[in-house]
């Protein structure tokens, strides 16, 4: 299939060191316990975030969905032709909506999605492909990072990197800030971000979406172990753990984490490690950063990727910027 490229990014030796799980040695063995939400997503995992997406009590993904339907028409005049970079593209349902905007107004279509999930990355071209008959698609199975230092400039009049479904909450600060330098490095001058972020809610609302009654996210949080017994011959038992999350009102960030449900020791054969848990021990797997508008938008201008329009739905639950370098 001619429209169709997908490559798997190889690391350099420089980095191969993280993706050897040299991140998951210095996870487990610091106190407190954390582990990388990369890690949520191999196949497995993101099946379970789609499910997710569709929880009652999961309003992300359908309130941004609902500010994309509303919107996207207007993003892609603002844009005009451009190539869509998707990171985090996972089933790229929502990226639909921005392709459906685009072909409408006649442009040429060329999508770049990008995921540490090559399963879902793959079975997801795939159908872009059926369904929309003049869509080019160069898939990158690997990290943001990787991918990123990858991209050679566009052929076509203008690029769009799209960071969607609030995934920079999976950020701290500082480490936001590198991945800001990384996206403008990738984008020439008045090229575009789109930025999805979920926003300060109350408690009783945050709470939930996390702790869904169905308990699809905590199977989602203790998939993480799974992952890593097949990626790294490791002896979790996931039944000696249970699924935490609650909202960090001081941080304004929701935390998951796994909390060992007694004294176990666990080895990952291929890690050469041996983790000692004490009895309600926990292992911080995720910190999801609800934002403030004014702030967040701040801190695009400061590092040059200025917001150009703002859209909120009418809760102001979620915010969507376009952003230009
Ligand atoms: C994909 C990072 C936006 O933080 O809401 C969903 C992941 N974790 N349920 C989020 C997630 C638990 C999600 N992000």
């Amino acid at each position: 299939e001619e429209r169709l490229q997908i490559q798997r990014l190889v690391e350099t030796t420089r980095i191969v060191a993280s993706s050897a799980g040299s991140d998951v040695v210095k996870g487990l063995t610091q106190t407190p316990k954390f582990l990388l939400p990369a890690y949520f997503y191999d196949d497995r995992g993101s099946e379970l975030f789609e499910q997710i997406c569709e929880l009652p009590e999961y309003y992300l993904t359908r309130t941004e969905t609902a500010i994309l339907q509303q919107y996207a028409g207007e993003i892609a005049k603002m844009t005009g032709v451009c190539e869509l970079v998707e990171l985090g593209s996972g089933s790229s349902t929502k990226t639909r909506i921005l392709l459906d905007a685009y072909q409408k107004l006649g442009y040429p279509l060329r999508y770049l999605p990008i995921d540490v999930s090559a399963g879902i990355l793959e079975s997801s071209a795939r159908q872009l492909l059926v369904d929309y008959p003049s869509l080019q698609v160069h898939a990158l199975a690997g990290t943001y990072e990787l991918a990123l230092a990858q991209l050679l400039p566009t052929q076509l009049p203008s690029r769009m990197i799209c960071f969607i479904g609030s995934t920079l909450g999976n950020l701290k600060p500082q480490e936001c800030d590198v991945f800001f330098s990384q996206v403008t490095d990738a984008l020439q001058v008045n090229e575009y971000f789109l930025l999805g972020v979920d926003l300060h809610k109350p408690k009783d609302i945050l709470e939930p979406a996390y702790n869904d009654r169905q308990g699809v996210t905590a199977a989602f949080n203790l998939n993480m172990l799974d992952h890593l017994n097949r990626r790294f011959e490791g002896n979790f038992d996931t039944t000696q753990f249970e699924h935490r999350a609650f909202y960090n009102e001081t941080e304004h960030q929701i935390e998951m984490h796994l909390r060992s449900l007694r004294s176990q020791i666990v080895q990952l054969k291929a890690l050469n490690l041996t983790v000692n848990f004490a009895p309600g021990e926990t292992i911080l797997t995720e910190i999801s950063r609800k934002f403030d508008l004014n702030t967040i938008q701040q801190q695009l201008t400061a590092r040059n990727l200025v917001p150009i329009q703002t859209w909120t739905d009418s809760n102001q639950w979620f915010g969507l910027l376009l952003c230009q370098l």
